[in-house]
């Protein structure tokens, strides 16, 4: 890149020099970067000299890791399901006593738990969320006087955090294959196709608002007979034709065999064969597909949302990353159950599958980046950005200024090359952060590791949980 001399008035509180920056085809020295008041990236700059009077990064400077799957509710019981409950415990036995927590939500205990997830995040790398949101209505299953009022919690706990959300409010109709009833426990879930779209229209101008993205997650196919489906994608396709679609698809593998009796089908060959699955998609999990699945899927352009450390807590499988690559398959990372609300921890469990699946070392490494943590941090950036639907593709102009700066002082970094430092953040500086700052659409959310509301929203998250998690 061209040697670029600095301008006569820098914007201080605009912009930002860092030696060393990860842009999407890979490292950079000497950059500046400069953003506009509306948070979005206006210049960049490798090879410059620092201008006088502009913030210097202190350490490497990275995109901002989109998150792209989230069920805030659930980071209140992290720990509480981690015994032996049945002779044999499963993903099944799991969702029990997940439904127990959840139909002990409340609007203001979602909001306050949403909230300091929010804060965990930003500390963690994660500059935006994909809401998977899926309790809707009140304790008995009735809707709250207003329809979106845990809708709206969310957004609220996002915008307070400063965090970017694309919400993905969740359609749950059945409880099984082949229109099954939904059991009791579900009943706070339930909406028609259409009361669904009534909400993604109410909830139009609070999204806008504060530069969210609405989206639409059919929870499963298990849980979305065949034309609800059809007519949701429909409905939301007429609402906004670029809006994303995210579900849950073949995470377990009797999920698989019941989609199989149910129509003939794996669950992933039949979206193929009956929803217009393009790059407006992100596919969770996608944890069991054949050769084929994972070939014709990859085609479609659609996202591959992958949760290593809760798909490792519940026991689902082991994606396979090398053959979904191989098909130009792109990725994202989400935290889902919030087992582990870590961005580099995600990397980590993702890479290490897959070397303890294939006896090998440094898989996910690409042709372009030799470097394990550099390729994964960029194509799940890539990815994640796709799949929320949002300009936060990393740091180039006409993106949003999302950033992550490590600090070059912290010991597990301090004097390795910049790419080094990338690689011990993600593979071995974990007891002790080596973020220093982060920065959502240009504004600054975390400083020396810290959000300003990290005290306040402990504290409002600690009590919210004991209220959730007491015996009836
Ligand atoms: C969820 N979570 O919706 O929270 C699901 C479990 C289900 C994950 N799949 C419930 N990790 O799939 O029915
Ligand atoms: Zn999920």
């Amino acid at each position: 890149m061209a040697f670029e001399p600095p301008t006569a008035a820098p914007t201080a509180n605009h912009s930002l020099f860092a030696a060393d920056a990860l842009l999407p085809d890979g490292w950079a020295r000497n950059v500046w970067v400069q953003w506009n008041g509306a948070g979005r990236i206006t210049h960049l700059a490798a090879n410059s000299v620092a201008p006088v009077g502009v913030a210097v990064a202190k350490g490497p400077l990275l995109p901002g890791m989109p998150n792209l799957h989230s069920h805030a509710f659930q980071r209140a019981f992290v720990g509480l399901t981690e015994y032996r409950g049945e002779s044999q415990d499963s993903f099944w036995s799991w969702r029990n006593l997940m439904y127990r927590f959840a139909s002990r939500i409340t609007p203001e205990s979602l909001e306050a738990i949403a909230t300091w997830l929010y804060v965990e995040m930003l500390e963690a790398g994660y500059t935006s969320v994909c809401e998977f949101h899926y309790v809707h209505h009140d304790q008995g299953g009735t809707p709250y006087a207003d329809d979106a009022t845990l809708s709206l919690a969310l957004l609220r706990a996002a915008r307070n955090a400063g965090i970017g959300i694309t919400l993905l409010p969740v359609l749950y109709q059945t409880s099984g294959f082949g229109a099954k009833p939904p059991r009791a426990d579900q009943a706070r879930f339930i909406r028609s196709t259409d009361n669904m779209l009534s909400l993604l229209e109410r909830l139009a101008p609070a999204a806008q608002a504060q530069g969210a993205v609405l989206g639409l997650a059919p929870h499963s196919l298990r849980a979305v007979p065949p034309d609800s489906l059809a007519a949701a994608v429909q409905g939301l396709t007429a609402l906004n034709p670029q809006a994303p679609i995210h579900i849950h698809i073949a995470e377990q593998t009797q999920e698989v065999d019941d989609c199989i009796a149910w129509s003939g089908q794996r669950p992933v060959q039949w979206l193929l064969d009956h929803a217009p699955v393009d790059a407006r998609w992100c596919l969770v999990h996608a944890t069991h597909m054949t050769p084929d699945e994972y070939a014709a899927a990859a085609r479609t352009g659609a996202v591959a949302g992958i949760c290593p450390t809760t798909e490792a807590n519940l026991g689902d499988g082991i994606f396979d990353m090398p053959l979904w690559l191989q098909h130009g398959g792109r990725w994202g990372v989400g935290s889902d159950s919030h087992a582990c609300v870590n961005a580099a921890e995600e990397l980590l469990m993702l890479e290490y599958s897959q070397r303890l699946s294939r006896r090998q070392r440094n898989v996910l490494a690409s042709a372009a980046q030799a470097e394990v943590a550099t390729a994964m941090i960029l194509q799940a950036v890539a990815g994640g950005a796709q799949a929320a639907g949002r300009a936060i593709g990393g740091l180039a102009v006409g993106l949003q200024a999302d950033m992550v700066v490590l600090d070059a002082h912290h010991v597990a970094l301090r004097d390795l090359p910049a790419h080094s430092m990338l690689s011990a953040h993600v593979f071995g500086s974990h007891r002790t952060s080596a973020i220093d700052s982060l920065w959502v659409a240009g504004a600054r959310r975390v400083s020396e590791g810290q959000h300003v509301l990290h005290g306040a929203a402990a504290q409002a998250f600690v009590a919210a949980r004991s209220a959730t998690i007491a015996p009836d």
